[in-house]
């Protein structure tokens, strides 16, 4: 699906009681954990959309929290991102690194959900 179709997707995997989304992946752990997922257990080497685009000014990428998508290696493959006015939303591409596509392809999507952490002490 298109980039705008799967952000929808991801937001329609609401429930009511929490806000779902495209991923937003700031750290390498996650970046590291999803791509091991992706390989060994979902077997499925492809481009997937995530959360952050470059469409409000061209060269700098968001995510959807707001915050700027950190450069380079590890995250980026060298030379991405390359598409300029081209390619404005953002994907984990098969090769395992951030790459720009152009929004209208049609990608996978990883969605996220909040995660809850809840402690009850013994009184
Ligand atoms: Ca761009």
């Amino acid at each position: 699906m298109g980039r705008d179709d799967g952000r929808a997707y991801c937001q329609g995997l609401n429930d009511g009681s929490f806000a779902t989304d495209l991923a937003v992946i700031e750290d390498c752990e996650v970046m590291n954990s999803l791509w091991n997922f992706i390989v060994h257990k979902l077997n499925k080497r492809m481009n997937y959309w995530i959360g952050a685009t470059d469409k409000d000014s061209e060269g700098t990428w968001q995510w959807l929290t707001g915050t700027h998508v950190q450069g380079d290696v590890p995250f980026w493959f060298p030379e991405q991102p390359d598409g300029s006015n081209m390619e404005n939303c953002l994907t984990i591409a098969e090769n395992g690194y951030f790459a720009d596509g152009a929004c209208n392809q049609e990608y996978g999507v990883i969605c996220q959900a909040p995660v809850m952490t809840t402690f009850r002490n013994l009184e």
